[in-house]
């Protein structure tokens, strides 16, 4: 059979505009006569047209629902426009990591590689019928399209007046791995299904000694915990945790995949992630049983990690800065050292302090993982991280769950080799020797999720006029907290790309203090509904005997002044957060 193109007539559809991480929209929304369709016609549009005549690309993700279906859709639409082959995850499931590794490593029987992905997730926000869909377009380099790219698909979604479909192609069975050819007007057309996890365990083989990890998992002193909050993640958790590293099945919890993520919030913190909180002995009633010595979590497409020590939580950015300090001696892929790290600028300062000790290039970029890409194809960073619960390397373009985990793993392996029969070395302790190393960022970021979007504006614009009075901020301040210091210098972070020159504008109010504390606060661009606000509060401490304090009373007086500038209640009607991490 050869299949047949159809030219579909369409309309464009508004607020396709992608955000931080690609388009994120509920279900229902993904759902509407050609909503999909006009965003992937809109997509390949804006590729160079060698990306996608003959060209192989990635589809699958988290298998959150209406994945299967947007995987049929999307082969239809590729067929159509003259793509070459499409590779599938089994079951549609590839963590955005493994499509990152897939990209830049697969090679098929005929030697051809992929020249990009879409990736079905939206992350970190929950699934189900009545909840999150995502589609985001990753790269040859691995990585997500850059600005330029999501810039056209948006003004294509503007635009658009027809799509291409083979509407005769059968569905794919997408369960079953193999290769599946079609003729088609342009010639062939292949499908490969493949195992989802394969590729992604043999580079994590090559980046880690997984011989020192599986030692330290085998100790009796160390106790281990994983949660994939039902996220995709779990496809990878039982291949490396236990089938390679020896890990007890019984340390998996929520490792099955689910398309509702079980009904829960697929987000790796101190709130959603409810059961490995409690497990290790930092939930309201704590455990009754010994919590392990190790937890991590990862979110919905397993680019995001939390790690957990016994009864002690390691915030997403002193873990970048922990990686960074250990990673050459800890872990082979780095034995040559680092060419420099990297952090988004709401993260904390604790990498920078890493950088200025040990010599290392540093950069810091806006929000989105994108802008890490640039700096690592042109070999400019080897780590970098986010206080948005993201770790990676220059392994691939995307963040990395589960090697998060797996540096975490080394780091405490090479913290004890010497240690035949003496205590372990924790978490705990790695993070204290650290702080007295570096000094302490005391850190925290409140979120306020689905605001009024006007209140939302509105609240910012306040926020950038009132940084052209720093007198007035500081009279404010004074009046609040009498002991916070006075604010020295408020912008709007703006970033100029050191590798290609573009230049981001509007990425943040930032108000810097005196004593090195910072507030920053921006609109989140991966919500699905309304606004949300962040407010990011950070405070310096290289007093080693003002290390240890509780971290929301240090940071109390800064949290009280960050409320009072932005007269959150004011905009938005919110006397509390929904989270605080
Ligand atoms: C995405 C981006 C990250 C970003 C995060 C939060 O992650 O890849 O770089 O830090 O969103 O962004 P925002 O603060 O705008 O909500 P993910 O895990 O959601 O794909």
């Amino acid at each position: 059979m050869v299949f047949q193109v159809s030219k579909k007539e369409t309309v464009p559809i508004e607020g396709q505009k992608p955000g931080t991480s690609g388009l994120r929209k509920k279900v229902v929304v993904f759902k509407e006569p050609n909503y999909l369709h006009n965003f992937v016609q809109s997509t390949f549009d804006a590729l160079p047209a060698d990306q996608v005549k003959g060209a192989t690309i990635v589809v699958s993700g988290d298998g959150r629902y209406f994945s299967e279906d947007a995987i049929q859709i999307i082969v239809k639409m590729a067929a159509a426009n003259g793509v070459r082959s499409i590779w599938i995850g089994e079951n549609g499931l590839l963590s955005t990591p493994a499509v990152s590794a897939i990209i830049r490593e697969r090679i098929a029987a005929d030697g051809s590689k992929a020249s990009g992905a879409f990736i079905l997730t939206a992350s970190h926000n929950p699934g189900g019928p009545l909840e999150d869909f995502g589609i985001k377009y990753n790269m040859g380099n691995g990585g997500p399209a850059p600005e330029s790219i999501t810039d056209k698909i948006y003004a294509n979604t503007k635009t658009i007046t027809e799509y291409l479909i083979a509407e005769d192609l059968p569905d794919v069975n997408i369960s079953v791995s193999g290769v599946t050819s079609f003729d088609g007007p342009d010639g062939k057309f292949d499908i490969d299904v493949f195992d989802s996890a394969d590729e992604y365990v043999k580079l994590m083989k090559k980046i880690f000694d997984f011989a020192s990890i599986r030692n330290l998992l085998s100790s009796p002193k160390f106790t281990f915990c994983y949660d994939s909050l039902h996220g995709v993640a779990g496809a990878y958790a039982s291949r490396i945790f236990v089938e390679e590293l020896g890990a007890k099945e019984s340390s998996l919890i929520n490792c099955i995949p689910k398309e509702d993520f079980g009904g829960g919030h697929p987000d790796p913190n101190l709130t959603y992630a409810k059961e490995l909180v409690a497990r290790m002995g930092l939930g309201k009633s704590p455990s009754q049983d010994e919590p392990p010595e190790f937890g991590a979590a990862a979110d919905g497409d397993a680019d995001r990690n939390m790690i957990l020590g016994k009864r002690f939580f390691v915030t997403p950015s002193d873990s970048v800065a922990i990686i960074a300090a250990n990673a050459v001696q800890a872990i082979p892929y780095f034995s040559s050292g680092l060419k420099g790290v990297a952090r988004s600028m709401p993260t904390s300062a604790a990498l920078d302090v890493v950088a200025k000790n040990l010599n290392l290039k540093f950069f810091e970029v806006p929000t989105g993982w994108k802008f890490f890409g640039n700096l690592m194809d042109a070999g400019m960073c080897s780590v970098c991280g986010e206080e948005s619960f993201g770790t990676g390397s220059d392994h691939i373009r995307e963040k990395d769950g589960i090697w998060a985990v797996l540096a975490w793993l080394s780091i405490i392996a090479y913290k004890n080799k010497d240690n035949d029969g003496g205590k372990l070395v924790t978490v705990e302790d790695i993070v204290l020797q650290h702080w007295a190393t570096y000094g302490r960022h005391y850190y925290t970021r409140y979120d306020y999720e689905n605001v009024d979007s006007d209140a939302a504006k509105n609240l910012m614009a306040h926020l950038v006029k009132l940084q052209s009075s720093l007198p007035e901020v500081n009279k404010m301040i004074k009046e609040t907290r009498p002991e916070v210091a006075d604010v020295v210098e408020a912008d709007e972070f703006e970033y100029k790309d050191p590798v290609d020159g573009s230049i981001s504008k509007h990425q943040g109010i930032r108000f810097l203090f005196e004593d090195g504390s910072r507030l920053v606060l921006r609109l989140s661009g991966t919500g699905s509904q309304g606004a949300t606000i962040r407010v990011y509060i950070e405070q310096y401490e290289n007093d080693p005997l003002k290390t240890g304090r509780d971290s929301q009373e240090a940071l109390a007086p800064l949290v009280e002044v960050a409320l009072k500038l932005s007269n959150m209640q004011g905009f938005t009607g919110r006397s509390e957060p929904t989270v605080i991490t």
